[in-house]
C-alpha cells in the first residue's frame, strides 16, 4: 500500500527528486502501523486495569459501569449540515474593536459558558478530559450559537492536561475549534505568567500568545496576580498584535464597602480600569476569582466603571458563598455587557453561578440574553452525566459558605488546596488551613490572591499549619524560619510588585539579605533563544517539535518531556473513554476508541490470568484475540 501511495503521488509521477519528495510529503512515510498504536493503548489499559492510574492513588472510583452521557436530541441531518452563523461570525466580520462596539450596542446581556474551563477547574481539580468535550461540541455549535463565548482553555487546564491527563492541550483546542467554528473561544491568560506559575521572558509570552491565537483562541482574558498593569502589557500587546480580542482584567479583592481596607476602594478599580483602557484593551473584565463581590459591590462597581470608561464590561464570579447569582443580576442591572456562568449541572459551590438559571431569570426582561433555554438544559444534562466520571476528584463540600469572605480563596484554588492539605495529612485540619490563609494575606500586606500569588499564600498557610506557626511567630525576628521557596520568590519580586510594595520588615526577614527586584521581572529576564530551545528539546525528546510543542516545552519543560515520554510508550491516550483512563476496564467490557477520524478500535477485555508478579490480560481487538502481560507494580 505504501509503494502504491508513493507511485501514484502526483509529485512522484512528475519526477521530482526523491529526497525533496520525502521532505514535502512526510505523511506518506509515517510507518507507525495501526497495530503498533493499538498495542500501546492495550498496554496502557492493562497498566491501569492491573496497577491503577497513578492519579487515582488514595481515591475511591465511582460505582461502575456508568451509562453513556445523554446527548441532546438533534436530527442526524441537522448535525450533518454546517452550523448556523454565530457570535464568532460577527467578530470575524468586524474585528476586535467592531466586536467591542457591537457588545455595547446590545440591549441583551451576553453570556459566556465556563463549563469547559473554570467550572471543572473549580469543581474537580481541572481533570475534565478532551474525550468528554468533543462529543458535545457539535451540539454547542448548533444549539448555543448565541453565546458570547465559550471559555475552554487556559488557566490550569494547560498544565493539568499535560501533567495528569497525559494529553495535548493544543489538540483539545484544535478539535473543539473544528467542531465549533461559530462561537468565540475564550482563554484565561495569567499575563507574564502565561499559563504557568512564574513570570516568563517577554518573547516566550509573545510566542505563546501567537500560538494560542493561531490555533483558535479569539478572546484572551488577561489578568495579573498582583493587579500590576505594567506586568500585563507584554501579553496585552501580543494579543492585540495577533488580531484577537484583548479583555484586560481587574481582579476584584476584599470588599468595596469595608472601610477598614480602604486600599481596594472604587478609586483603586477605576484607576486600574482606565490604565487597561489606555493600554488598548477591547473589553474590560472584572474577575471575582474568589466570589467575594457582594451584590451591592457588583452593582456599584459596574455602575462606576460604566460611567468612567468606554469599554464593554464582562463580569466573572464564583458561587462559593451561594449568592453569586445575585451579584451577577446586580451587575446586569447596572448595565454590565457580558457575564459568565456555568451550565446548571456544572455550576454552584466553588464554580460559576448557574447560567441556565441566570438566563431564565432575565428571560422576558429588557436584558433577556436571547438564548434557547431548552437547549441549555440539554447541554447541561450531558455534563451531568460526564461529571459522575470525575466524582473521585470532587471536594466534599455540599453547601455555599460565607466563610469565603474571611479566607478569600479563589474558587479554582479551593479544591486544589484542599487536595494539597490532604496529601500532607492535614485533611482534618482544613479549618486551620483556611484561617491561616487569611492570616497570611494580612501578613503579606493584604494582596490580590489569584494564580500564582494565591498559590504562594496557600503554600505559606500549609507551611504554618504543618509547622504549628502563628502569625506572631512569622513576624518574630528572633524566631528562625526557613520560608518556603515560593514565598522567598514572591518577596523578591519574581511575580511583580503590588502597587504599595511588600511589608518591609517581613520582606527583610524573608529575603535574609538577598536583593529584591525593583521592576517587573520581564525587564531583566533575557529573551529565550527559541531556535536553540527547540533544538535542545528535540535532542532530549528525540523527536521534532512543532511550534505548539515548543510553546508547551517553554511553559513546562519537565512536564512536557514526561508527557512526550508517555506518548512514546502508550500513544495518544486522550482518545480513551474517561472510565478506562482512570479506572481501567472491567471483564467483558467493550469500548470503541476512535484513533483517527473514521478509524476506530473496538476493544473488549475477555479475561485476566493472575500470576505471582504479573497478570495476563486477554483482549479482543477488532475481533482478533490479543494478549498483554503486565508486571504488577511494587
Ligand atoms: C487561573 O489562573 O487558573 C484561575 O482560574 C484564576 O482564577
Ligand atoms: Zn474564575
Amino acid at each position: 500500500a505504501f509503494l502504491e501511495n508513493v507511485i501514484n503521488h502526483e509529485q512522484f509521477k512528475s519526477g521530482e527528486c526523491i529526497t525533496r519528495f520525502i521532505d514535502t510529503t512526510p505523511e506518506l512515510f509515517v510507518f507507525t502501523p495501526r497495530r503498533d498504536r493499538a498495542t500501546k493503548l492495550l498496554r496502557f489499559i492493562g497498566e491501569v486495569t492491573v496497577n491503577g492510574n497513578p492519579e487515582m492513588k488514595g481515591r475511591e472510583p465511582p460505582k461502575l459501569p456508568l451509562p453513556p452521557p445523554r446527548l441532546p436530541k438533534l436530527p442526524r441531518k441537522e448535525l450533518a449540515l454546517a452550523p448556523p452563523p454565530g457570535t464568532r461570525d460577527i467578530l470575524l466580520e468586524r474585528g476586535p474593536s467592531g466586536f467591542a462596539q457591537w457588545m455595547k450596542d446590545q440591549q441583551r446581556v451576553l453570556l459566556t459558558d465556563t463549563t469547559m474551563r473554570d467550572a471543572h477547574q473549580s469543581l474537580f481539580a481541572t481533570r475534565m478530559r478532551t474525550a468528554d468535550m468533543t462529543p458535545i461540541a457539535p451540539y454547542y455549535a448548533r444549539l448555543a450559537s448565541q453565546l458570547f463565548s465559550i471559555e475552554c482553555w487556559g488557566g490550569a487546564t494547560f498544565d493539568v492536561a499535560l501533567r495528569f491527563l497525559k494529553e495535548d492541550p493544543w489538540d483539545r483546542l484544535a478539535q473543539l475549534r473544528q467542531a465549533i467554528p461559530n462561537v468565540p473561544f475564550q482563554m484565561l491568560l495569567r499575563s507574564a505568567n502565561a499559563v504557568g506559575y512564574t513570570n516568563y521572558a517577554d518573547n516566550v509570552v509573545q510566542f505563546f500568545v501567537q500560538q494560542a491565537a493561531k490555533n483558535g483562541i479569539d478572546i484572551f482574558r488577561v489578568f495579573d496576580s498582583l493587579n500590576a498593569v505594567d506586568n500585563m502589557r507584554v501579553a496585552m500587546d501580543a494579543v492585540i498584535e495577533a488580531g484577537a480580542v484583548c479583555e484586560g482584567t481587574i481582579c476584584y479583592t476584599a470588599d468595596l464597602f469595608d472601610a477598614t481596607r480602604p486600599k481596594y476602594d472604587l478609586k483603586y478599580y477605576v484607576t486600574m480600569a482606565k490604565a487597561l483602557e489606555k493600554a488598548g484593551a477591547h473589553v474590560l473584565g472584572i474577575k471575582d476569582m474568589a466570589g467575594v463581590c457582594k451584590p451591592r459591590a457588583a452593582r456599584e462597581l459596574v455602575r462606576a466603571l460604566k460611567q468612567e470608561i468606554g469599554l464593554p464590561i464582562h463580569f466573572h464570579t464564583h458561587d462559593t458563598s451561594g449568592i453569586a447569582a445575585a451579584s451577577v443580576l446586580a451587575a446586569v442591572e447596572a448595565g454590565c455587557d457580558a457575564v459568565d456562568g456555568a451550565l446548571d449541572s456544572m455550576s454552584g459551590l466553588t464554580s460559576q453561578p448557574n447560567l441556565g438559571a441566570i438566563a431564565a431569570s432575565l428571560s422576558g426582561s429588557e436584558r433577556d440574553p436571547g438564548v434557547n433555554l431548552d437547549a441549555l438544559q440539554e447541554l447541561s444534562d450531558y455534563w451531568e452525566d460526564v461529571r459522575r466520571r470525575y466524582a473521585p476528584f470532587e471536594a466534599d463540600i455540599r453547601s455555599g459558605t460565607a466563610d469565603v469572605y474571611r479566607h478569600e480563596m479563589p474558587g479554582g484554588q479551593y479544591t486544589n488546596l484542599r487536595e494539597q492539605a490532604r496529601s500532607l495529612g492535614l485533611d482534618a485540619r482544613w479549618g486551620e488551613v483556611s484561617k491561616a490563609y487569611a492570616d497570611v494575606n494580612r501578613l503579606f500586606g493584604d494582596i490580590v490572591k489569584v494564580t500564582p500569588s494565591s498559590k504562594v499564600v496557600g503554600d505559606m498557610a500549609l507551611f504554618m499549619v504543618s509547622n504549628e506557626l502563628t502569625p506572631a511567630d512569622v513576624e518574630n525576628p528572633d524566631k528562625a524560619i526557613d520560608f518556603p521557596e515560593s514565598v522567598v520568590q514572591l518577596f523578591r519580586g519574581d511575580l511583580g510588585l503590588p502597587a504599595d510594595g511588600w511589608p518591609k520588615a517581613l520582606q527583610t526577614r524573608i529575603l535574609k539579605g538577598k536583593p529584591a527586584l525593583g521592576e517587573r521581572p520581564g525587564k531583566s529576564l533575557p529573551p529565550v533563544d527559541l531556535d536553540a530551545a527547540r533544538k535542545a528539546a528535540e535532542q532530549t525528546i528525540g523527536e521534532e517539535l512543532s511550534d505548539r510543542d515548543l510553546a508547551s516545552q517553554l511553559m513546562y519543560p519537565k512536564v512536557y518531556q514526561d508527557y512526550a515520554e508517555h506518548v512514546k510508550k502508550y500513544g495518544d491516550v486522550s482518545r480513551l473513554p474517561t472510565t478506562t483512563f482512570f479506572y481501567g476496564m472491567q471483564e467483558q467490557e467493550e469500548i470503541a476508541v476512535e484513533i483517527d477520524q473514521g478509524k476506530s478500535l473496538v476493544i473488549r477485555l475477555q479475561g485476566r490470568a493472575d500470576a505471582d508478579d504479573s497478570e495476563k490480560l486477554f483482549y479482543e481487538l477488532n475481533g482478533q484475540p490479543r494478549a498483554v502481560r503486565i508486571d504488577k507494580a511494587g
